[in-house]
């Protein structure tokens, strides 16, 4: 069995980050370990006084045991960081944990739609470029993309020849392969697009675009897609997988009244997510 360790967040209310990575990893059936770097009560995307309790001290403390323990991991995810101290940690995981055939994925998870998320800074965001370089894969959305690179934001307006540039462009922060979430060329379709920088090659992946939006989609993506890669899939593979899955979890979400406005029903959609593994 494979063995993820994912280091990030837990927000104990609002399935994101922590709550939605172990239970999609793990009913991909990969072994998911936990660094968690922060404790909340809620995720920060439109709750009030969420509480924040800070673990930074907990990483090294908890990577020193493992090495001593002697454990390895398939692969690495990263996801929310809360502080440069916490980025600067993550990538001395990366230099004691990484290497050999450790999969050293990062979602850089701090902005959307243009605009950071609580607390965050342009500074902050290009030191995250530069975990990025440290990383195999990253999974960034448009808007993190820019504020890694210093560039603009383009909305909605761009054609496929700024795509494929932007992903070279992320490609030399010095990861191997970047993948590009909520890509939409037709107004009904989104999907992902991914350029793999040592084969020269780009893979890509759409489905229906609901005119919707919901928070912990991106995390709900990057969790599907590195359990995908554990499964042994392809680039292409994964980002069906991934892509195929989020959609099911927001017409899930879509169709139950009782839905919740913070995250999506991931959990009514791990069954289809489970089959398309051919589990
Ligand atoms: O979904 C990413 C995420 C993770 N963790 C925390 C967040 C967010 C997004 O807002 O606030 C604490």
């Amino acid at each position: 069995m494979k063995r993820v360790v994912s280091i990030q967040d837990i927000s104990c209310l609002g399935k994101c980050s922590l709550t939605v990575a172990l239970p999609i990893i793990s009913a991909m059936g990969v072994e998911t370990c936990v660094v968690p770097t922060a404790v909340l009560s809620t995720h920060t995307g439109g709750f009030q006084n969420f509480t924040f309790h800070d673990l930074t001290g907990e990483v090294a403390p908890i990577a020193a045991h493992w090495k001593s323990q002697g454990i390895t991991f398939d692969a690495i995810y990263t996801g929310y960081l809360g502080s440069f101290e916490q980025i600067d940690l993550v990538g001395k995981f990366f230099d004691d944990f990484g290497g050999g055939d450790t999969l050293v994925y990062v979602d850089p998870a701090m902005a959307d739609h243009g605009v950071l998320y609580a607390g965050f800074t342009p500074e902050f965001a290009r030191e995250m470029g530069k975990l990025c370089g440290k990383a195999d894969v990253i999974v960034p959305n448009l808007t993190e993309a820019a504020f890694m690179l210093g560039e603009d934001y383009v909305g909605d307006e761009y054609d496929e020849a700024y795509i494929k540039g932007l992903l070279k462009r992320l490609t030399g922060l010095g990861c191997r392969t970047a993948v590009l979430t909520g890509v939409s060329f037709a107004p009904d379709k989104i999907g992902a697009m991914a350029y793999d920088s040592v084969t020269d090659t780009y893979a890509e992946y759409y489905n229906e675009k609901l005119p919707v939006q919901f928070h912990g989609t991106g995390d709900v993506f990057a969790s599907a897609c590195v359990g995908a890669l554990m499964n042994g899939m392809d680039l292409t593979g994964a980002l069906k997988v991934a892509v195929d899955y989020t959609l099911a979890c927001i017409q899930e979400t879509q169709k139950d009244p009782d839905a919740r406005w913070y995250g999506v029903n991931f959990e009514s959609a791990i069954p289809m997510l489970v089959h398309a593994l051919g589990r």
